[in-house]
């Protein structure tokens, strides 16, 4: 499978988040993509840099959260030269009754403006990363539009939990949200996006809510015990114009694959209904019964299963990393995906 890769990831390497309020090494690291990087080269997939700039893209949704990106590190330099060697992390955040439309002065401040959590730490190369990340995800559209059936963006940092104006959950642009909208712009009537990621990608579904011309299915941990806790339930059907085109499928904590293959019948008949011209996966594999943060139950053969399954629904289909902690497995488990749809 034609396979996006982008050498920049290596430049977002931020050394630690928060856990239990110790600092530990970032689960979200440089290795997780050369692990998926060496188990598609060892299955001999073609991989290659992105040929698209995303900019446009970017520039047609809001500018703010891109335009505090690209000089955030710049910014925290110059707090401090010191800065260079720690690691900015938010503090406050304009929660209920405070205001979010006014651009602080102060770093920080704006840090938190443009945050959800502090769990998406940034690093000097984080912009560069990003920008490339999405630059794959629109590449990966083009090929597509050409004609190509499948493509896959073994990409980082991951970006459905990062919306309109925010960054959070280790993800700073929404590159699912950039392949929609491309495909979209190149003369896709309608787009279905399915995020199996562990966690509900939050960022993606803002994005998306009001609009009826990109499908929004989502199989992950029920909100109420698992993160992003905010947004993700049931009852999210889709606003304005969109409602109805909004479907999540919260599942319990520790679920087996039988369950999830159900819930994945269950998104894939609404996809179907959809009669999307394309299809654009936020492919996380933290759904891997050794994930270190989560809680489902799939083994490495479910993930062959699933790239079966996707194939089966007949459309062009774009493939992002999202999540997946156990770096060992995940380059074997991205690799069972592909195998599965190309079979
Ligand atoms: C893209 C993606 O998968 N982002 C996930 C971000 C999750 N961040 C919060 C994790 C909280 C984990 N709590 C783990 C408890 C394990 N004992
Ligand atoms: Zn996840």
């Amino acid at each position: 499978m034609l396979t996006f890769v982008t050498p920049e990831q290596a430049l977002h390497a931020p050394a630690d988040e928060f856990f239990r309020g110790q600092r530990v090494p970032c689960l979200e690291n440089p290795t997780r993509a050369r692990f998926v990087e060496d188990a598609l080269r060892a299955h001999g997939h073609a991989l290659r840099p992105p040929t698209v700039d995303s900019a446009p893209l970017l520039a047609q949704a809001r500018a703010a959260l891109p335009r505090f990106l690209r000089g955030a590190w710049d910014e925290w330099l110059a707090l401090d030269a010191a800065n260079a060697q720690l690691q900015p992390f938010p503090s406050v955040w304009p929660v209920r009754t405070l205001r979010s439309d006014v651009e602080p002065a102060n770093f920080v401040a704006r840090l938190g403006l443009y945050s959800m959590d502090n769990g998406s730490p940034m690093a000097a190369g984080t912009w560069s990363a990003a920008k490339a990340a999405a630059d794959a995800a629109a590449s990966a559209a083009q090929a597509l539009l050409a004609g190509e059936r499948a493509v896959f963006c073994a990409t980082r940092p991951p970006g459905h939990h990062a919306g309109p104006d925010f960054m959070g959950g280790y993800c700073f642009i929404n590159n699912a949200a950039v392949a929609a909208q491309a495909l979209r712009n190149g003369g896709a009537a309608r787009v279905a996006l399915l995020d199996v990621d562990y966690h509900h990608g939050n960022g993606t579904q803002a994005i998306f809510y009001e609009r009826a011309d990109v499908l929004f299915a989502s199989i992950h941990g029920d909100p109420r015990t698992e993160y992003p806790f905010y947004l993700g339930h049931a009852d999210e059907t889709g606003a304005g114009a969109g409602q109805g085109f909004n479907l999540n499928l919260p599942l319990p904590a520790g679920s087996t694959a039988a369950v999830w293959f159900d819930a994945l019948e269950h998104a894939l008949a609404r996809i179907a209904r959809h009669g999307a011209d394309a299809l654009v996966v936020s492919l996380g594999l933290d759904t891997f019964a050794g994930d270190p943060i989560s809680t489902f139950q799939l083994q490495a053969d479910d993930f062959t299963r699933l790239g079966q399954r996707l194939a089966q629904a007949g459309l062009p289909t774009a493939f992002i990393l999202e999540g997946g902690y156990a770096a060992a497995e995940l380059g074997h488990n991205a690799a069972q995906v592909l195998q599965g749809f190309e079979s």
